[in-house]
């Protein structure tokens, strides 16, 4: 039952809003069976923003990084369901969209590594969000 409950952040970027691909991330992840549990279209300031890519500020990029994800709002979620993590990283391809197989979101919408148009996280998330059942999980599980 717990593995169920397994969560990820998943955000997408101010070029997937401002693309229009916010419908078909949502789209992908409900079709495939997990469950919404919270979403937020937020404009994230430099202070979250640096937390967020902490591992990443002595990288040669994280300016550009930081500018790019400052320059407009993005939707965040997050998303539930058994393996949600790992699956959820696979759903989104690898970092560079030139390495993401066709199927995948990076795949599919984008094509530089400097814009590729979501975020996944590749842990768990520790939350205090809303827990609800949902009427399709005794034909998914
Ligand atoms: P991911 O987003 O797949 O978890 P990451 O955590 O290593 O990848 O990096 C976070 C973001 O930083 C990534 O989505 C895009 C940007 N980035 C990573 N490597 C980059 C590079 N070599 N050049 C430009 N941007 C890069
Ligand atoms: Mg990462």
């Amino acid at each position: 039952m717990a593995e169920q409950k397994e969560r990820t952040f998943i955000a997408i970027k101010p070029d997937g809003v401002q693309r229009g691909i916010i419908g078909e991330v949502i789209k992908r992840f409900e079709t495939k069976g997990f469950k919404l549990v919270a979403m937020k279209m937020q404009h994230a300031s430099e202070d979250l923003l640096t937390q967020h890519y902490l591992d990443l500020k002595d990288r040669p990029f994280f300016p550009t990084l930081m500018k790019y994800m400052s320059s407009g709002p993005v939707v965040a979620m997050v998303w539930e369901g058994k393996g949600v993590v790992k699956t959820g990283r696979v759903m989104l391809g690898e970092t560079n969209p030139a390495d993401s197989k066709p199927g995948t979101i990076r795949g599919d919408f984008c094509i530089d590594v400097s814009k590729n148009i979501i975020h996944g996280s590749d842990s768990v998330e520790n939350d205090e969000l809303v827990h609800y059942t949902s009427c399709a999980a005794s034909w998914l599980y």
